[in-house]
C-alpha cells in the first residue's frame, strides 16, 4: 500500500536561464510550465503553493561570453550563487523547491544551496537525463555548460565551480545516480567507469526495467542525508517531449517516468525538485510543458486510483 501523500509546503522558483546552451527559448521554459496549470494542479493535491517568481537572468547579449571552454561560466556562477540563496531561504522555512527551468547548468546553483543550506554535507541525487552532463570546462565539446553541472556538484573540476556560496562537493558519488543515458562523450565515459556513480543506461532500463533499476537508485538515495531529483525532459523520449534543445532518440516512455516519479514519491525521496530545458520554441503546441506539469504532480502525489 502506497502511503497518504503528505500535504507539502511547496515554493515554485521559476529558473529562466538559457545561458548553459547555445540554443534560445529555453529561459521561457519556467512560463510554459505554469501555463500549463502548474500551481493549481498542485493545490488540488491539498498543497501549499507559494509561487516565488523567477529569479532572472541579464539578456545574453549584454553578457561576456568569457572562455571558449565553458560559455558565460562567470554570469552562470553568479546566477547560480543567487539560486542558492533561493534554496538555502526554502530550507530553512520547511519549503519545498520546486525549481522550474531554464537550462540544466542551473543544478549548480540549486544543489550548491542544498548543499549549504544541510551544514555542507554532500547529498544524494537521482539525475534523470539523456546526457551525461559530466564534462568539465576543457573536455566539453561544445563549451555550453549545461553539459557540466553532474561534474561541477561531484567536486570534479573545482577550480572552475568553487564559490563562497557552497561547498564541493554537492553531492557524494555512492548517493548518486544517473539515469536514461544513451548519449555520452568519450571523457564522460572513462570517468563514470572510474567512479562510485551508479549509471542506469537505457541499455539496462530495458533489460532490466525501470523498476528494478530505480530501486537500487531509491536504495542508494535512502543513505544520503538529504536527497535532490533533477529531472532533463530530454529523458524522455522526444516523440513524448520534442521541446527540448537536445533531443537524442531512445528514450523513456511517457508511463515509465510517470512510474519513476510515483516511486520516488512513495518512497518519500522528493526533498526538492527541477524540472529543466523545457523549451517553448521548440515544443509542438506546449505538450512538453503539459508533460513537465503532469510528472510533477506524479512526483508530488497524484495517483490514477
Ligand atoms: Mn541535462
Amino acid at each position: 500500500m502506497r502511503p497518504e501523500s503528505p500535504r507539502r509546503r511547496v515554493a515554485v522558483i521559476g529558473a529562466a536561464l538559457d545561458l548553459g546552451q547555445g540554443r534560445r527559448g529555453v529561459d521561457m521554459g519556467p512560463s510554459a510550465i505554469r501555463y500549463g496549470g502548474l500551481v493549481p494542479r498542485l493545490e488540488a493535491l491539498g498543497h501549499d503553493v507559494r509561487d516565488r517568481g523567477n529569479v532572472v537572468v541579464e539578456g545574453v547579449e549584454t553578457l561576456d561570453v568569457g572562455q571558449p571552454e565553458a560559455r558565460y561560466l562567470t554570469s552562470i556562477m553568479r546566477y547560480g550563487e543567487r539560486l542558492a540563496d533561493e534554496m538555502v531561504r526554502c530550507v530553512a522555512s520547511d519549503e519545498l523547491p520546486l525549481v522550474l527551468g531554464g537550462d540544466h547548468s542551473l543544478a549548480i546553483g540549486v544543489l550548491g544551496g542544498l548543499a549549504r543550506a544541510h551544514g555542507d554535507a554532500p547529498g544524494g541525487l537521482l539525475w534523470l537525463d539523456a546526457h551525461g552532463d559530466l564534462n568539465v570546462p576543457g573536455t566539453s565539446p561544445s563549451g555550453n555548460v549545461h553539459g557540466m553541472p553532474l561534474a561541477a556538484a561531484l567536486g570534479y573540476a573545482p577550480d572552475h565551480f568553487r564559490s563562497d556560496a557552497w561547498p564541493l562537493p554537492m553531492v557524494s558519488e555512492r548517493h548518486t545516480t544517473l539515469l536514461g543515458v544513451r548519449s555520452l562523450d568519450p571523457s564522460e565515459r572513462s570517468l563514470i567507469r572510474s567512479s562510485e556513480l551508479y549509471v542506469a543506461t537505457m541499455p539496462e532500463i530495458d533489460r532490466h526495467g525501470l523498476e528494478r533499476c530505480l530501486e537500487r537508485a531509491i536504495a542508494r538515495l535512502g543513505e544520503a542525508p538529504w536527497v535532490h531529483v533533477s529531472l532533463d525532459l530530454d529523458v524522455v523520449d522526444p516523440r513524448i517531449a520534442p521541446g527540448v534543445g537536445t533531443p537524442v532518440p531512445g528514450g523513456i516512455g511517457f508511463r515509465e517516468a510517470h512510474l519513476a516519479m510515483e516511486m520516488l514519491h512513495d518512497a518519500g525521496m522528493i526533498g526538492s525538485l527541477q524540472v529543466v530545458e523545457a523549451n517553448p520554441i521548440l515544443d509542438e503546441r506546449n505538450a512538453t510543458g503539459a508533460l513537465a506539469v503532469e510528472l510533477i504532480c506524479s512526483a508530488l502525489g497524484q495517483r490514477i486510483l
